[in-house]
């Protein structure tokens, strides 16, 4: 027995085995395209502002000529995490692609594996990668990724909207239409840019607003205070009646958070803390959280988020379904796995194709009723419209 057996795949054959209806599933080919679309409006987070979102499309062609389909969203360049598209394009392509061609497409957690070998970090790259992989073996099989992570337990998740240009009356008046149209009644909003107090006066003409129609779920601070400042304004949140504060100190800062959580009745979220399954078990440990947001930017393959939500969930955490803009493609990606988790009480913001101005998939996700409909179909569920991606494509 070898020290490391636990992952010894070293025995595992190079090549899948033939099969009929398997045919072919050998990795042929990987190739990745940068594409930037803009967005509805102005989107403001503490750190940064995007009027344009950068995607990276990656497709895997396989043996028996069907190509897979994955894609990772960044926001502002290298500025929300490490990764920009840049970075995640030269990565696939200089690191994860040789490390994975001429390996068996269906050979998931083999694929992880070997790109953690290949690269640390860079988790946005690794789970664009793997998308693909399922998309390639759902499209085969003619079965959804859902089906092959062990199949769906809901058919739609509860859906928010993330108010973000900054400005009370243009915000009140997107949440209102959002109402109407019932597409969401719950809300996030991006808090941080300004001084607390304005936030507050904010966020009181938003809920006045929008009482008895829809609620503010989440305010998210993107790490803008610091312990002091969110002693001082988190009861002041709690009294507005907003549901949750996400990240509210720097992600570093767990030691805060656990104080924070003790001290304070409004539950906190944990994103930009938790990336690794390492990360989820330190805020679990010290309870530096009540609730979790994941993304498949921050987790590194579909594998790998059910493993940060199993942790998550053994901690009694709440589970939420979170995104970075991510077009339908990502979006499509995130809802295969989000349909499978055995638990997510705080619904999803799997928003990102209704904030940009245009798709890149010939099929349209279902957003009615306040919820995001899980899609069907072999794959991913959606297939690339080849016109929508050269328009979008960034030039070389
Ligand atoms: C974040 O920090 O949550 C996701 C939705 C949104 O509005 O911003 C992003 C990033
Ligand atoms: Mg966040």
């Amino acid at each position: 027995m070898t020290v490391n057996s636990a992952t010894d795949i070293s025995g595992l054959q190079s090549t899948a085995p033939d099969h009929p209806a398997a045919a072919d599933l050998t990795v042929r080919s990987i190739r990745t395209q940068i594409v930037d679309i803009p967005t509805v409006r102005e989107h403001k987070l503490s750190s940064l502002s995007v009027t344009h979102q950068s995607h990276i499309l990656v497709r895997v062609g396989i043996g028996n000529g069907v190509e897979g389909i994955g894609e990772a969203a960044t926001l502002g360049g290298p500025r929300w995490s490490e990764e920009s598209v840049e970075t995640i394009k030269a990565v696939i392509d200089g690191y994860l692609a040789p490390a994975l061609v001429g390996r068996p497409a269906d050979r998931f957690e083999e694929a992880a594996i070997l790109m953690d070998r290949a690269a640390k970090r860079n988790a946005s790259a690794k789970s664009a990668l793997q998308t693909a992989l399922f998309d390639a073996v759902g499209k085969t099989r003619g079965l959804p990724v859902h089906t092959l992570l062990g199949g769906a337990v809901r058919a739609r998740i509860p859906v928010l909207w993330a108010l973000a240009s900054g400005d009370a009356e243009q915000e009140i008046d997107e949440a209102k239409e959002k109402i109407e149209k019932r597409l969401h009644n719950t809300f996030k909003v991006k808090i941080g840019v300004n001084d607390p107090a304005e936030d507050i006066k904010r966020l009181t003409k938003i809920a006045s607003a929008i009482e008895g129609h829809g609620t503010l779920k989440v305010v998210d601070v993107n790490q803008a205070w610091d312990e002091a400042m969110a002693d001082r304004w988190l009861p002041a949140l709690a009294e507005i009646g907003v549901g949750s504060v996400e990240q509210p100190l720097p992600h570093w800062n767990l030691a805060g958070m656990t104080r924070l959580a003790a001290r304070h009745a409004i539950p906190i979220m944990a994103d930009e803390s938790v990336f690794s399954i390492h990360d989820m078990f330190a805020v679990a440990r010290q309870a530096a959280a009540d609730v979790v947001s994941l993304k498949l930017v921050k987790h590194g393959c579909l594998t790998a988020l059910r493993d940060v939500a199993a942790i998550a969930r053994a901690a009694g955490l709440g589970l939420y379904g979170g995104c970075l803009l991510e077009s339908s493609v990502g979006t499509a990606a995130h809802l295969q796995v989000f349909a499978t988790l055995p638990d997510l009480a705080w619904g999803c913001e799997s928003f990102g194709p209704l904030i940009l101005k245009g798709g890149l998939t010939k099929e349209r996700l279902t957003y009615q009723n306040f919820c995001v409909c899980i899609p069907e179909g072999p794959g991913l569920g959606v297939t690339l419209d080849e016109d929508a991606v050269a328009h979008f494509a960034r030039s070389d």
